[in-house]
């Protein structure tokens, strides 16, 4: 897959990219300088804005629209602008985004724009019901929209166990299920929740008897950086395992669950942090990903890169990388 970073005059991370009219944009988080130190919290992941970019041919050249939503401009959030997406409907195109609220807490907001590149609009509250990190808006081909979210330590999923937060919630451990990511279907016009919260059930196998993906299946459980998409009737969901490093992938035929394990889609990358979308676009499939290369492996400066893929119909509609065709 090819190396370079899609920009390199910005740090970028968390590539949400779309087809919209033709045009792939990308909506990845910007990633900034701070002094802050590394920590499991993820305090240095201290963002601030937004930038969109886009890019008419992968591998030509991108352009940054700028900034498309300033943290001074989203009247509930405190800080942290992490890893957002975007979805369109009706004409309007939609930003999801996390923030800490002014209580800390991280909830996701939604801003409007008429055009993909923005401005976007943040709506003054964020989308009632709606709690931890990394949005992933997904409209099936019925018109129904879904938002997936949720994102463990930092992203404060551990904290919702019980229904409300629990700032001593811990992630479990032994011989129980892990924490599992979050879906709500969206209302029609794209600002709310029209189902409640629901967890999206990660099964460990296709077999009559299978589990939840346990709390100390590391290399399989549930981290962050959920995506979405769907490829011949299936739905492929897919995610960062956090402190190992991987991002692998679960397939459904249903938006709400379950999903079946199948196996990986990127090794480690240099950095802590992996996190990724997949979309199509003139027929090809193409992975978005960050690492840190860019700074020389400063896990918070990051930057957004491309490759093809391909899903191997032979085998089980396997995700590969183009060079394992
Ligand atoms: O960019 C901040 C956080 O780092 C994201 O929300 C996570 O997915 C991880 O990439």
């Amino acid at each position: 897959m090819p190396d370079q970073p899609l920009v390199t005059h910005l740090y970028t991370a968390d590539p949400s990219a779309h087809v919209f009219d033709g045009r792939v944009y990308v909506y990845p988080s910007h990633d900034r300088e701070t002094p802050i130190a590394d920590n499991d919290n993820g305090d240095q992941y201290d963002m601030v804005d937004y930038h969109v970019l886009s890019l008419e041919v992968i591998g030509g050249p991108v352009t940054d629209h700028g900034v498309a939503l300033a943290l001074e401009d989203v009247p509930w959030a405190s800080k942290q602008l992490w890893a957002p997406d975007a979805a369109t409907k009706d004409g309007l195109y939609y930003l999801y985004f996390p923030a800490r609220d002014k209580d800390g807490i991280f909830r996701i907001g939604v801003a409007v724009s008429s055009s993909p590149e923005g401005p976007f609009v943040a709506e003054p509250e964020p989308i009632a019901g709606s709690y931890s990190i990394d949005p992933c808006s997904f409209v099936d081909d019925d018109g129904q929209a879904y938002l997936y979210f949720g994102g463990i330590w930092g992203g404060q999923l551990q904290c919702w166990q019980s229904g409300t937060f629990d700032p001593a919630g811990k992630e479990p451990s032994g011989n129980v299920p892990a924490l599992l990511p979050r879906v709500a279907k969206l209302s029609e016009d794209m600002r709310s929740f029209s189902s409640e919260v629901l967890p999206l059930s990660l099964l460990d196998t296709d077999s009559a008897d299978s589990k939840l993906l346990g709390a100390d299946d590391h290399d399989r459980r549930f981290f962050e950086a959920a995506w979405m998409h769907k490829y011949n009737g299936v739905y492929y969901f897919s995610y960062s395992t956090g402190d190992t490093h991987y991002l692998v992938y679960a397939t459904g035929d249903n938006p709400l669950g379950p999903f079946t394990y199948r196996g990986r889609i990127l090794e480690p990358v240099l950095g802590w942090t992996t996190h990724h979308s997949i979309v199509e676009f003139n027929g090809k499939w193409y992975l978005f990903h960050h690492d840190a290369s860019l700074s020389g492996g400063k896990n918070h400066l990051r930057c957004v890169k491309a490759g093809k893929i391909f899903i191997d119909t032979a085998e089980q509609q396997r995700i590969r990388p183009e060079t394992q065709r």
